[in-house]
Parts: C-alpha cells; structure tokens; sequence
C-alpha cells in the first residue's frame, strides 16, 4: 500500500491527469490511498473541470479531500451569491471559476456546494509506526474549546508557515505528530527564507525540520505574461509517504 499527497491544483487539470499518469495510484483496486490537500480551483483554466474530477476521485473511499482557503472562499460565495467577494473574484483569481460555475445546471451547483462543504479541515495517518496530520495550511483538531483561538478553522486553511515553524509548538495532546504535511505556500518561499538552494530549476517539494510543504505554484502555470520566473520554476508536485518519493508533472 502507498499513501499519495498533492495539493493546490488551482485549476491546472491538464497537469493533474498527467501527474496522475505518472504516479498511477491504484485506486480502484483500493491498494493506495490519496489524500488532495485543497485549492482546487482558481488562477487556472480549468477550475471548474479539476473540481469536476476531484469530486469523481473523491467517490472512492480511497481518495480524501481537504479544504483550502479557496475552496472556503467559493464555498462562502455560494452561500451569498448576491455580494461579490471581490477578494476573492479579483485579489484571488475565483473569477473563472465563478463564472463557470454560474453557468452550470442548477443540479450541478447543488452537487459542487455540498461537496465544498463537507470538505475536512484536517485528517491523519499512521505510517511505519509514525503518526502524520495533512491540512491545507495549519494543523487543525476539530472544534475544541480548550485549544481555544490556537485552532481555528480560519488558521487551517490561511496560516503562513515560515521555513522553520514548529505548526504543532502549540499543541500539547498525547498524540506524537513526525510532520504536518501541506500546500498553500509555494515552496520557493522556504529555500529563499532558509538560505538554502534548490536542487532544481524548478519548485520542488520542501521537506522541513517540522513540516513538509509541498505546493510547487501550479497557480503560477499559465501566467508567464504576469511572472515569467514563477511560472517558469512553476509545478505540480506530489509525494508519496512510504519512501518519500516525489512526483513532478
Ligand atoms: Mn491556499
């Protein structure tokens, strides 16, 4: 058995049929296990596509499915789709995403907002003895008084971690955690911020003393004409538990 990690597809389908090509995770055999860490739509194309085939994925028990803070962003327009957040619709790129999916049936919207919602904060895994949490952002332990503001749902998706963050400092559970496994940052930011150099041209998957960030900025694939350095180093990355073997399209 083989545990998959990716996460912030941003709408990059073409790149996630191919990064699933390569990786091939047997899902329907139910050998493997792949876990989506959220964002998936916005900033690319083909937003309304990816989600369209996240949420086929997401049928097998196999495959489980985070929130990121753009998917909490869509979730929250629907809800109120008489105010236009125009943070999220401008500063964050929802407009694609929007406008498609104002066009779809009304079945179809129903089926994309329920699965938005249900989407989790956060899940774990044991593997090798070793106990690993995945969110998009932030660890995050489900709606607990005691943990007060350190946990919230808003940090699961938001938070910023710099190259040394310590995202379970606060948490004084039984539970051992080896790593916090997530996206939301685009890895360049903890080469640059840790003086070290990447081992490639293009964004890798960074692997840090307490967590492992793995969103390589396929947000940045199709906006060469905006920055053409981050799309250039732009990818979409995955990385497999067992052997910590990573996957690149
Ligand atoms: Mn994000």
């Amino acid at each position: 058995m083989s545990t998959y990690v990716v996460s912030d597809l941003h709408g990059a389908y073409d790149r996630f049929i191919k990064l699933m090509d390569i990786m091939a995770p047997d899902i329907e055999g139910g050998k493997d296990e792949l876990y989506i860490l959220g964002d998936y739509g916005d900033w690319g194309e083909k937003s309304i596509e990816t989600i369209r085939y996240v949420m086929e994925l997401d049928r097998s028990e196999h495959v489980h499915c985070i929130k990121g803070n753009h998917d909490l962003m869509f979730e929250e327009q629907i809800l109120k789709p008489d105010y236009l957040d125009a943070n999220w619709y401008y500063s964050n790129m929802g407009m694609k995403t929007w406008d498609a999916y104002c066009k779809l049936e009304s079945e179809e919207r129903e089926s994309i907002a329920s699965w938005l919602k249900d989407l989790k904060y956060s899940l774990e895994f044991e593997i090798d003895g070793e106990l690993y949490m995945v969110a998009h952002a932030y660890p995050y332990f489900g709606n607990r008084g005691n943990l007060g503001y350190l946990y919230t749902t808003h940090d699961a998706v938001w938070m910023r971690l710099n190259w040394d963050s310590d995202p379970f400092s606060d948490y004084h559970g039984r539970k051992r955690y080896r790593a916090l496994i997530c996206g939301h940052t685009i890895t360049s930011r903890y080469f640059i911020q840790s003086g070290l150099n990447k081992p490639f041209e293009h964004n890798c998957i960074y692997k840090g003393p307490h967590f492992i960030g793995i969103d390589c900025g396929a947000k940045c694939i199709e906006y060469s004409h905006l920055w053409a350095r981050e799309a250039k180093e732009a990818r979409l990355g995955a990385l497999r538990i067992e052997d910590m073997k990573e996957f690149y399209a």
